[in-house]
């Protein structure tokens, strides 16, 4: 997402500038981890304060706003991305991050992101997976394994699962990663690409909620008898679907890493130029102009 990642900031932001309230999230959630990434990588990069926007949906992880000093929203439910779409397009001088749940993500907001995806808008939207509706406790999500016990599958969950890693690469986003909230080396690293990637970019951070799921992650965690086996991106075609598919064959723990990345027009782009040429033939348009003279030909 970085059409203006790199302007010089005008004083170096502190993390003590970023902090905003005390995150209300359960002791040891993984969701912390991801808020401290954050705040590291959006400190080295220097991106200037101002000019950062954090949206979300509903859930724990989408309090994420609350926990930023920056603009931000907390929207409603799976509705994260059409407003930061929105957003990313009227201020492009803005950082867009959006970050949320795989309730919020993939379930009622499944729609949205694929087409936040295929349009290829200019924003990095981080989804923490812990395989649990957490905030409303404890009930299957689109990502809960078949067999977990739930409060809506008190017999162990029936449907399933989707495979997060493959709806990614299918829905058409530029920049796709995989990363596990207790490796803070390597999800520092996957969120700084994802936000210098001008683009749609996604990582899915697997975020353990120690309420309601905990271990969920541990075949993921060498700490705890884990495995945590990086994409070899020497061999890896990194911008062929094919091979990021087949990647993604490999669920639980599943490879972690840069799955794919291309580069092709953003919206944001592609609409800016749509607008130039438009008001440039009709002499001094303005984009006003422009939207009432469609809303009057569709009349
Ligand atoms: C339209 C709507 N439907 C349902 C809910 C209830 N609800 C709130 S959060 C949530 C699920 C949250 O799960 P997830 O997105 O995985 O976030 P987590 O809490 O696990 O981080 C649900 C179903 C709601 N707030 N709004
Ligand atoms: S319920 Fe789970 S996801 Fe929510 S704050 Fe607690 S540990 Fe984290
Ligand atoms: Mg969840």
């Amino acid at each position: 997402m970085s059409d203006s990642t790199t302007a010089a900031p005008t004083e170096k932001l502190t993390k003590k500038q970023l902090k905003a309230d005390h995150p209300t999230w359960c002791p040891a959630c993984g969701d912390f981890a991801v808020l401290a990434s954050f705040f590291n990588v959006v400190q080295k990069l220097g991106i200037p304060h101002e000019k950062i926007c954090v949206v979300a949906g509903i859930g724990c992880s989408s309090r994420f706003p609350y926990f930023v000093n920056a603009h931000g929203i907390h929207f409603i439910h799976g509705r994260a991305l059409p407003l930061a779409t929105g957003i990313s397009l009227s201020r492009p001088d803005l950082h867009v991050f959006v970050f949320g749940g795989d309730g919020d993500g993939f379930s009622i907001g499944g729609n949205h992101l694929n087409h936040a995806a295929r349009k290829n808008v200019n924003l990095s939207y981080v989804v923490m997976d812990n395989f649990v509706y957490g905030l409303t406790k404890n009930q299957t999500s689109p990502t809960t394994p078949i067999g977990r016990k739930s409060k809506t599958d008190p017999r162990g969950a029936i449907d399933r699962p989707i495979n997060p890693m493959a709806q990614l690469v299918a829905s058409g986003a530029t920049f796709i990663a995989r990363s596990h909230a207790a490796q803070v080396k390597h999800m520092n690293e996957m969120f700084e690409r994802a936000i210098l990637h001008p683009g749609f970019s996604v990582v899915e951070t697997l975020s353990e909620c120690t309420m309601f799921y905990p271990g969920a992650f541990d075949d993921g965690n060498p700490r705890k008898g884990g495995a945590f086996e990086l994409v070899d991106e020497e061999t890896q075609e990194m911008d062929s679907i094919e091979a990021a598919m087949g990647l993604t064959a490999d669920l639980s723990p599943g490879k972690f890493g840069v799955y794919y990345e291309t580069q092709r027009p953003t919206k944001n782009e592609l609409e800016r130029e749509w607008l130039t040429d438009a008001q440039s033939k009709i002499g001094d348009a303005t984009q006003k102009d422009l939207l009432r003279q469609r809303f009057a030909s569709m009349r």
